[in-house]
């Protein structure tokens, strides 16, 4: 288990890493975007992963700076992608409760404006449960970072406790499908009937929907029957580093 000292040592050491998920579509499998992915390169025990610390940092409040860097570090690589020539995609960041309640979105913006980027290229993907935690902050920020052009996902969408009429409400481009939906699609109905309401009900709002945890042609297959084209899985494309992800990028071109 990962304490508290190990993980300000590990930042300090240079010890994490970014990986990228792809977002593709089902219709051309254009790559559409990326989600990062914390990785920690530990010497002694190889690579940890997230699900191992972030409770952790979210626990101690490590995880405040912990996600500035993570933010940082993918618009400081969004740059230097782009100063590479390639055409980019969004690259989308996973917020923490703790994260979301100690920063505004102005903290938010001067860090994609260090880098000079345009807002859009940036996603900030939230729970709903962080969203809940403090709804009138969460508003106030979400409402900021989409007036500045920030992308914001809900994510793990299914799970949490908002209602309909705060979604209605919520300044947000995307709903991303929990992946426990996706797991039981097609066989199972109460999943195949939650997943088709979601997307609909992403439809009539106006806003994007991913569905995550894509691991069968068949869940592919019905999501694209059902107006889905946005997947992000193992089917798709597992989360890879920076360099395998530059190589994604460059076949665009
Ligand atoms: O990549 P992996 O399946 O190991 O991730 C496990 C969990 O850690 C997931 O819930 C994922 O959202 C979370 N996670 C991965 N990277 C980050 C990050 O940079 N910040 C936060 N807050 N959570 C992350
Ligand atoms: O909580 P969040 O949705 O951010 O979690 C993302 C995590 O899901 C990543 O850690 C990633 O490794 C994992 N993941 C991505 N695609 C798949 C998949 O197709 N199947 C499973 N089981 N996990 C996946
Ligand atoms: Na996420
Ligand atoms: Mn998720």
């Amino acid at each position: 288990l990962a304490l508290d000292g190990d993980l300000r040592s590990a930042l300090a050491h240079g010890q994490f890493r970014l990986h990228y998920q792809p977002k593709v579509s089902l219709i051309d499998f254009a790559l559409e975007g990326f989600e990062a992915l914390l990785r920690w390169e530990n010497p002694g025990q190889g690579m940890i992963s997230p699900g191992e610390f972030i409770p952790v940092a979210e626990e101690t409040g490590f995880i405040v700076p912990l996600g500035d860097w993570v933010l940082d570090e993918a618009c400081r690589q969004q740059r230097a992608w782009l100063d590479q020539g390639l055409d980019p995609v969004p690259v989308a960041v996973n917020i923490s409760p703790r994260h979301l309640r100690h920063r505004t979105a102005e903290d938010f913006r001067r860090i994609v404006d260090r880098h000079g980027l345009p807002p859009g290229l940036i996603e900030l993907e939230i729970t709903e449960g962080a969203v809940m935690q403090d709804l009138d902050h969460a508003l106030a920020v979400l409402g900021a970072l989409k007036a500045m052009g920030i992308r914001v996902a809900v994510d793990d969408f299914g799970t949490g406790h908002s209602s309909l009429s705060y979604l209605k409400r919520l300044p947000i481009t995307t709903l991303k499908i929990d992946r426990s939906f996706i797991n039981g699609v097609p066989l199972e109905r109460e999943d195949a009937g939650i997943v088709t309401t979601i997307i609909a009900m992403a439809d009539m709002l106006g806003l994007d929907v991913v569905a995550e945890g894509v691991e069968k042609t068949e869940q592919a297959n019905f999501l694209r029957h059902h107006n889905c084209t946005l997947v992000q899985g193992w089917l798709t494309g597992r989360p890879v580093p920076a360099d395998a992800a530059l190589d994604l990028l460059a076949k665009r071109l």
